[in-house]
Parts: C-alpha cells; structure tokens; sequence
C-alpha cells in the first residue's frame, strides 16, 4: 500500500458545456414568487424527477437542439406539487457545470510524484475489479466497504449485496436522521421515514424543534407551511437563532442550545398538569401513561427555567397553544438530528408530544402514509454468509443502532483503532466523506490506510483526490434510476429517465454496477440488460407499461385512508403493541425508558468561545452545489452570524472576513464574512454547511467561505444509536493577521498537498 497523495483532476478543456444565459433570470422567482410560467423555449418535454437533493420532487425537464433549456415542477407530481425549488430548477447548473468529471481516471506514480491519467472504462473497471477480487482473496469480501448518499446508490447497494460485503454506510443514518429514526420505532413501532409523514398543511399549531423549514428546503414541506401560516396556524419555534422560521412564528423561544430536552419535559408536566391530552386516545393506544405522569412531576417550567433561558409564562403558554389545537398540532421530528449525543432521547421527547397530544395517525399530526407497492426484482438469493458489520467495537455497543454507522465503517479501516476485522478498499458513491464526516482527520488516516479507493461522482470534490480510480457519473438528467414510490398521502410511482445522453464519457450508475458486477463474476444478479429493461420486469404486475410512466412522468394510485378518523388502522409494531411512553426495550438496554434530564450532558462553552452550529441554505445542497453557477448567484457564500454584543466585544464588523479557530486548536483553512446579528444568542455561531472546499478543480466553489466539517473535531456518540453529535465543537475567531504561518490555515496551495493532512491527522487523536 502506498501513501496517497491530493490529486488535482486536470480539466480537459469546455467542450460544448459552456453555461447558458436566460436561465438565471427566472428561476428563482418562479418558485418564490409565483412570477408566470414563461412558456417553455423547448421542443419536447421529458418528465424525470430531482436529485438535487434527495427529495425527488417530480420534473419537467424542456428540452431544445439535444440541450435542457428549462426544468419545471411536474404538476401531476403528488410532491412537487408543480413547483420546484430553487435548487431543483437549477439543475442545469450541474448538468452544464465545466468542472464536472468527464472520463475515467486512475492514480499513477510518475516521477516520483503521483497524478491521475485519463483512461478507457474497461481499463478502469478492470483496476476495480482486480483490486476487489485481490482484496476479497485475502481478507473476505467484507473488507470491501461502500459508502452511498443518494437515489442512484440503490445500483451500487445492489452491487455490494451480491458481492457478500455486509460495510455498506451512510453519512445520512448516523450523521443524521438516526437517532429520530430510532426514537419513533422506539415509541410508534414505525419511523417518519422520507418524505416524512408530516401533515404540515393541516395542522392548526406546528412546533419546530430546530428543523429550519424555509431554510431546509425540502419541497413539499416549505410549500404545506407557508399554507398552513396563510391558513393562521399557530408556530413555536425553539431555536437559538432567529431563523427564518422563527421569523414567522407566534412564539419564537431561543432556547439556550442542548437544553430542548427540558423545555419539552416542562411542556409535558404542563399538557399532564392541566388536562390538555388526549386522554382517550392514550387510554385506547398508549402503554405507561401513568409512569410518564409520575416522571415529569418534577420537571415544572420553574424547574426549566434556569436550565433552557425560557420564562416559565413562556413555557406554559405555548403548552397552551399546543393542547388547545389537539389533535391538529404537529411537533416536527427534524431530520438531522444528531446534536449533543442524547439524540434518541430528544427525540423520544419529541415523540412522546406527539402522543400526548394524539397527533400521530391524527389530520395535522403524523398521517400513515401510503404507496404503491413495486414487486422487487426476482434475483436469485443473496449468500447469507453470517457476516456481521465492523462498525462497532463490540456488538453490544449501540444496541439500538439499526443501520450501519458510517464513522464506524471508517474507524474500522484505520488499523487498529477498533477490535474488527481491518476493512481495506472503498467504493464511495455520491458522498463527500471529508466533509459530510465529522473528525475529518480520522478521515484521512482512514483513507491513508487503505489498500484502494473508487469513487462514483460527478464532480471532483474532495473525495475524488484521493481516490486511486475516479470514475464520472452521468447527472440524473442523463441517466434512468429504479422507479420510485414512496409513502406518502397520496400513493403514486414516478420514474427517472434519461432527458438528455450522458455528456462526455460519463456513464449511468446502473451501467456501472452491472459492469463491475460482471467483472466480478456476479452475472447471475444483472441478468437485465439496461435500467429500463429493469423497471419494465418490476412495473409490469402493476397493469401498466414503462411507455406510459415514461411519457406522464407520475402514475397515480388509489387513495387509502391515511388517519385514523378516515379508517386508517392503528397499529404499532412496538413490543407492547402500542404507543410506549415507557420504553421497556431502552430500559432493558439499561437506558432511561423515559426522557430524563441529566445535567451533565451538554457542556458550556469555555471563555472566548462559541458553540458552533450549522444548518442549511434554501439554495445549497450541502457541499454538492456550492459550485453551482446559477446558485452561487444567490448564495456565494456563508457568512458567520454573530451576536452583536460579542462583535462589540471583539471588534468585528458586519462583512469582515474572519477564521474560526476550535477548541482543539485548528483553524479554518478560508475565511467567511461576519454576520452581526441580534438574532443569536451570545453563546453560539452560526454558519451554512457546504461551504469551504479546497479542491481547486471546482473553480467556482474553491476557498469560498468556512468549511463546518473541517471544525468539527470532536463529537460525542449517542450511546442508544452510534448518532455523532457534532453541536459539541466550540470555536473563536481569528482575524487572517493573526493565523500562525504554519498553521494550515492559508488558502494557497498548501491545502492540495499532502502535508497539510498530515498534521491535521497528526493532531486529530480525539477518540469517537
Ligand atoms: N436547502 C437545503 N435544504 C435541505 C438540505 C440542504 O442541504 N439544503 N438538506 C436536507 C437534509 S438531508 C436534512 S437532514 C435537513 C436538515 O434540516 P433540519 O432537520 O431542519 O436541521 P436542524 O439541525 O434541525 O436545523 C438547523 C437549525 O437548528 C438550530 N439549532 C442548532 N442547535 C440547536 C439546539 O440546540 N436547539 C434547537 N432547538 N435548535 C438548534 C440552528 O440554529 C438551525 O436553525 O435539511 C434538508 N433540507
Ligand atoms: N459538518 C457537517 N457534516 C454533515 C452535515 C452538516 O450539516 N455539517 N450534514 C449531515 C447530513 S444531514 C447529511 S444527510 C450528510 C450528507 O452528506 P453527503 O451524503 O456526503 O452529501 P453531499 O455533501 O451532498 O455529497 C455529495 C457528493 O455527491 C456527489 N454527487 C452529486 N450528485 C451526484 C450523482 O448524481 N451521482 C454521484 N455518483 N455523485 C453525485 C457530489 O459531487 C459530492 O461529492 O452529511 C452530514 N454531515
Ligand atoms: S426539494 Fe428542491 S432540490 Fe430537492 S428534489 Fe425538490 S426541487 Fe429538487
Ligand atoms: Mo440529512
């Protein structure tokens, strides 16, 4: 094994991918303003749905001489609605972006140095494959590992199933909604799944714990709650920030951050205390009503006071609030929701609301969704081998985790840092592991460690430097995926097709899987010749063909009930049966059954530091947009908000341009502009993930702003579920005058070579 160095992908000229102009002017407006539909300058119209987040939001997409001149919402579109949002409508920012990958590429020494060189697909395939058959030979198929993000990773996770590799991770499990996804099995027996079950249109009270609808830009979510506020439903919103949610709400309550827990317990001695829940349905469906009742008697909003900063008036109120809109109030599940560590806990909080309040399987609450059933593909059986994930050091930590732990899957690679069997070679699929993990020290040694590293991407992000092949993913505006159909209110199937052929060399991620998994002697598991031939076998039981889905882009399927008072049954798949306020599973664990305030799990920050906390822009997609021509136009870049007293303090000024540095002494390698705001509390900053890049081949995206990932150097595990949370990183600033020369901390050259990394692995010796 050899050291890997940061590669710079050379680029090979624009072709015919040069930007085109018109688009930027409407796009935006007609999602946020409702501007009329300036008519399509298109030829033919091809239905698909988005992957520009993970939404998948049903598309038009117009096309005009072989090229996307417009992409709408398809209206028939249950999720969509017919309207995009700002991101989805500049996917031709990424389908025409210059930088995109364009040909296979593998790692060689020459000279003593290391650079990529251009090859054909069966020669980098071929890498591939030698080198997972090599690996497999000597070490099992396990310690091949796939990290996947994204609805075209289905093809890989396909691939693994049938190579017998049991490491396949997701920075969006233990990253980010897992420990939501366990609390609500935990107490419903069934989790909120995507598109969550969130009847927001519905609701008369929405509580948001957090999540920063209007920033958070999920489609269908944003749309129901501007109509839900236009309808005069009443919004709590605890967030130490004056988010854009915040703006609009009835009661904003900056809570003090990490002490959620408490207001929620308050707020259940409250709804208890005064006969505010919705005792018949707790009679019918809950277990442990009267151990919560004895549970939360001491946790008084008096009690919450000092704990959370929020006046006990305040926290009575809003109790008020939310028993009197009963059962129509809806307090949110979130969705990234690993912040301190007592994840689960949290958001068994959240749940056990939602119970008192008997809003789940209630119109406004929590509806049951429904779908359409696909029949799977008929492959022959997967080989059980008994083989177990080595996510964990010992199968009895993280009992609860239900998913594998992608920092585990690193972790295990980094040679004897976990008691497990030492995984050797990745395939990562559309994540940027530098900055979607945290510790991205940890990162590096992992990657440093390994035997080989592919990559599937369609741009040359962090990842792709270090891989040993790179190769270039068709967008999803070039390529088919499976069918999707997901619970939702009104059942319905869509499907993504190829709007326009694969620009450059790019290949679709099914063609990849299949010819990868016929090198590797898998041929009886792609016995379909293309994604279409594919999702024809599975439509077909269904009573209609591929040639209508193609042409409507969405099939409708029959409406069922979806509450309770519509005849939708309630069934829990919980132990007991029914809804459990006492958890008897966690308690078995040997956790708290009940959510339990322990005083000692959040820490304050340390003098002249800052809790760092982070969140979304409406238009950026984590780091995979912010080299997006038409969304940079709004969103260049992530200013740092910082509470106007503490800018007094420190002297800075509204614009100027500042490092963060952490507690573990590492500064951001950019700068980001200041942001003084009364609208955050005085103990923490806030700032966009996405930003920050240090790979120069995004022309647009390098150096801009302060890379959040990069800071998080320290996070504290969620005992129940393997969640990081990564709220537990303070930081302070620095003006660049003031950023030690060796540190690495310039925007120069320096960040591509290998000895920055270095000592950032050098220093990272912070366990997880
Ligand atoms: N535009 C856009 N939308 C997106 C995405 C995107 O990349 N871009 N990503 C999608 C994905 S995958 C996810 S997971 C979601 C994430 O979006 P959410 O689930 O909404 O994420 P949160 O972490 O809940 O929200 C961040 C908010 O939490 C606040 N906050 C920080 N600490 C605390 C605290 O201790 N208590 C409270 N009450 N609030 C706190 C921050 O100030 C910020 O306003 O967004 C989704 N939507
Ligand atoms: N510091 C910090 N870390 C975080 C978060 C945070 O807010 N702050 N958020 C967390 C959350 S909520 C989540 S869900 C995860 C998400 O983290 P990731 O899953 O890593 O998501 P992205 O950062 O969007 O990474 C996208 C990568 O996919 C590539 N890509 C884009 N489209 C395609 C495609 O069609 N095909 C292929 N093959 N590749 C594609 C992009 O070029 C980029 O390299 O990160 C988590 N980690
Ligand atoms: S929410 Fe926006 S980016 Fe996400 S799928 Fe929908 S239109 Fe695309
Ligand atoms: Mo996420």
């Amino acid at each position: 094994m050899k050291r890997r160095e940061f590669i710079r992908i050379s680029s090979y000229g624009v072709g015919g991918a040069a930007l085109m102009g018109g688009l930027t002017t409407n796009w935006f407006h007609l999602y946020g303003g409702g501007i009329p539909d300036p008519g399509t300058d298109g030829t033919r119209v091809v239905p698909t749905f988005c992957e520009m987040c993970f939404w998948k939001c049903g598309v038009l997409a117009h096309v005009k001489d072989g090229r996307v001149t417009k992409l709408q919402g398809n209206p028939r579109d249950p999720l969509s609605g017919g309207h995009l949002c700002p991101r989805g409508a500049a996917g031709t920012g990424l389908l025409y972006d210059p930088d995109r990958l364009k040909k296979p590429l593998i790692r060689v020494e020459k000279r003593g140095s290391q650079e990529f060189q251009e090859a054909s697909w069966d020669s980098a395939l071929n890498v591939v494959a030698e080198n997972f058959l090599k690996i497999k030979q000597e070490h099992g198929p396990e310690a091949v590992a796939l990290f996947s993000h994204g609805y075209g990773g289905s093809w890989m996770n396909h691939l693994f199933k049938a190579w017998g590799s049991p490491n396949v991770a997701a920075p969006s499990y233990a990253q980010c909604r897992g420990p939501r996804d366990v609390a609500f099995d935990l107490t419903f027996g069934s989790t909120v799944s995507s598109p969550e079950r969130t009847d927001i249109e519905n609701s008369k009270c929405i509580v948001l714990i957090g999540s920063h609808l209007g920033e958070n830009m999920h489609n269908t979510q944003v749309r129901e709650f501007t109509a839900a506020l236009r309808n005069g439903a009443d919004l709590i919103v605890l967030d130490p920030r004056y988010s854009v949610a915040a703006s609009k709400a009835t009661h904003w309550l900056p809570v003090k951050p990490g002490s959620d827990m408490a207001v929620m317990l308050a707020w259940m001695n409250v709804l208890i205390n005064e006969d505010m829940v919705d005792k018949q349905y707790l009679d019918a469906y809950a277990y442990g009503y009267d151990q919560l009742k004895e549970h939360v008697k001491p946790y008084t909003p008096e009690w919450a006071y000092p704990r959370t900063g929020i006046e006990p008036e305040m926290i009575r109120r809003t109790a008020r609030m939310m028993g009197a809109s009963r059962p129509a109030t809806l307090v949110h599940p979130g969705r990234h929701t690993v912040w301190h560590g007592n994840d689960t806990q949290r958001e068994r909080a959240i749940a056990i609301l939602n119970a008192l309040l008997g809003s789940w399987g209630r119109k406004g609450g929590l509806y049951i969704p429904a779908s359409v059933s696909i029949p799977p593909y008929k492959y022959p059986a997967f080989e059980d081998k008994g083989l177990t994930p080595a996510d964990k050091p010992s199968p009895s930590d993280y009992p609860l985790a239900d998913e594998v732990l992608a920092q585990g899957v690193c972790d295990a690679t980094i040679p004897g840092l976990l008691n497990v069997p030492q995984i050797r070679a990745w395939m990562v699929y559309g994540t940027n592991l530098p900055q979607s993990l945290p510790q991205p020290e940890q990162t590096y040694k992992a990657i440093q460690a390994l035997d080989f590293l592919v990559t599937v991407d369609v741009l040359p992000t962090e990842i792709t430097g270090w891989s040993d092949v790179v190769l270039p993913e068709a967008t999803y505006l070039e390529r088919c995926d499976e069918p999707f159909a997901p619970g939702f209110k009104q059942p319905y199937i869509t499907v993504r097709q190829e709007v326009v052929p694969p620009m450059y060399e790019s290949k679709p991620g099914w063609w990849i899987a299949r010819e990868l998994g016929l090198k590797l002697d898998l041929p009886n598991f792609f016995p379909w010749k293309d994604a279409m031939e594919y999702a024809e076998e599975r439509i077909k039981p269904l009573g209609f063909d591929c040639a209508t889905l193609q042409k409507e882009g969405v099939v409708l399927g029959e409406r069922k009930p979806i509450y309770f008072e519509e005849g939708a049954v309630p069934q829990f798949w919980t132990e007991s049966g029914k809804i459990e306020l006492y958890s008897q599973k966690l308690a078995e664990a040997g956790f708290d059954p009940m959510p339990t305030w322990h005083a000692n799990d959040v820490e304050d920050p340390p003098p002249g530091f800052y809790r760092l906390l982070y969140g979304r822009a409406p238009m950026h997609t984590f780091s995979r947009s912010t080299n997006n021509e038409l969304l940079l136009e709004t969103g260049p870049v992530n200013p740092i908000w910082v509470n106007a007293e503490v800018a007094k303090e420190w002297g800075l000024k509204d614009g100027e341009h500042i490092h963060l540095k952490n507690q573990d002494g590492v500064i951001s390698t950019f700068t980001s502009p200041v942001k003084v705001t009364e609208g955050i509390r005085p103990d923490c900053v806030y700032t966009v993930h996405g930003f920050g890049h240090n790979s120069k081949k995004l022309h647009r995206a390098y150096g801009r702003g302060i890379d959040d990932a990069q800071l998080i150097t320290k996070v504290k595990v969620d005992p129940i579920m393997g969640g990081t949370g990564m709220r537990v990183n303070f930081v302070t600033f620095l003006r660049p005058a003031d950023v030690p020369v060796a540190a690495p901390a310039q925007a120069s050259d320096a960040v591509d070579s290998s000895t920055v990394v270095d000592s950032a692995v050098a220093a990272g010796e912070v366990a997880r």
